[in-house]
């Protein structure tokens, strides 16, 4: 039996698809896997060749969360340094690379599995993906970033049923809700998310500074908000790109944007 990788990478399009290997237990997630995923996703941020990234699971599943074999020598784990050396540098890693992240939806996304997704700037899922914030059925409470994302993209009371009652929401609940962007038949899950990443990687520079920018206002005023839009705008007009958009605007073509 081959050892194959626990994160498979490609990049094609200018697109980074990572996808969890782990289908025998629905790519649950180990301290080796979750730290594959920040070490992929920082050595992507000054990769010129990387302009947004896809992820996604192999098999039947997105992600089962933490895997709940795994235990140390004692049979327990000390849940606050696994959260703060595993789990918290790779939601952070998605969190603050200035480049798009797509989550492809294919199947379950449960427990962290979910915050995983959550943590991504934009999902889209299968028409047969079912979203569950476990936690609650093995009597823990969210963590990965959960509590923070669902309640800002789908309100306290919806995010508050998810946590307390720990029920699945199928893929045409999400989009109503807004917990997905888009929903694609199963079939043609990987093809709509690396078309909708692709097009996000031949976006201009300014893609990388809204998704700063969006990040910060979730825990801004207005008053801070304004100054932060202010400098990222400084920073978008100084851009390469910016000269290209404008230069396309008044010569009616495409742009040709290169990130920079
Ligand atoms: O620091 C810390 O450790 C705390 C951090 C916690 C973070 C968390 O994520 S806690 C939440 C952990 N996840 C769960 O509680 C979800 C557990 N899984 C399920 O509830 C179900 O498997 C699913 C709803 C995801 C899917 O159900 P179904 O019926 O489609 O599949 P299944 O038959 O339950 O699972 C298929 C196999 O995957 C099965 O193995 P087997 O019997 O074929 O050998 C199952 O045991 C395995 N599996 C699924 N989830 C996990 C798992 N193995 C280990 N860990 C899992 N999370």
């Amino acid at each position: 039996m081959t050892d194959e990788p626990i994160l498979l990478q490609a990049t094609r399009d200018g697109v980074l698809t990572l996808t969890l290997n782990r289908p025998a237990s629905l790519n649950s997630l180990t301290d080796p896997l979750l730290d594959a995923i920040t070490v992929a996703v920082n050595a992507a941020r000054d990769d010129a060749d990387v302009r947004a990234i896809v992820i996604t699971g192999s098999g039947r599943a997105f992600c089962s969360g933490q895997d709940l074999r795994v235990a140390d020598d004692n049979g327990s784990i000390d849940v606050a340094r696994h959260l703060r050396e595993h789990y918290h540098p790779a939601i952070q890693a998605i969190r603050t690379i200035e480049k798009p992240v797509v989550a492809a939806i294919n199947g379950v996304a449960a427990g962290a599995g979910l915050s995983l997704a959550l943590a991504c700037d934009l999902r889209v899922a299968a028409d047969n993906a079912s979203l569950v914030l476990a936690f609650v059925r093995i009597g823990l409470s969210p963590d990965a970033g959960s509590s923070f994302f669902l309640p800002r993209l789908i309100g306290m009371a919806r995010a508050l049923e998810m946590a307390m009652l720990g029920d699945a929401v199928d893929a045409q609940q999400a989009l109503q809700w807004g917990l997905v962007n888009r929903v694609a038949a199963e079939g043609a899950l990987p093809t709509e998310a690396h078309e909708l990443a692709e097009r996000l990687a031949r976006g201009p520079r300014s893609i990388g500074i809204i998704k700063r920018l969006f990040n910060g206002s979730l825990d801004s005023d207005l008053t801070t908000q304004l100054t932060a839009e202010e400098e990222a705008q400084v920073e978008a007009a100084a851009t390469e790109d910016f000269i290209e958009g404008v230069s396309a605007f008044f010569n009616k073509r495409a742009a040709a944007f290169t990130g920079s």
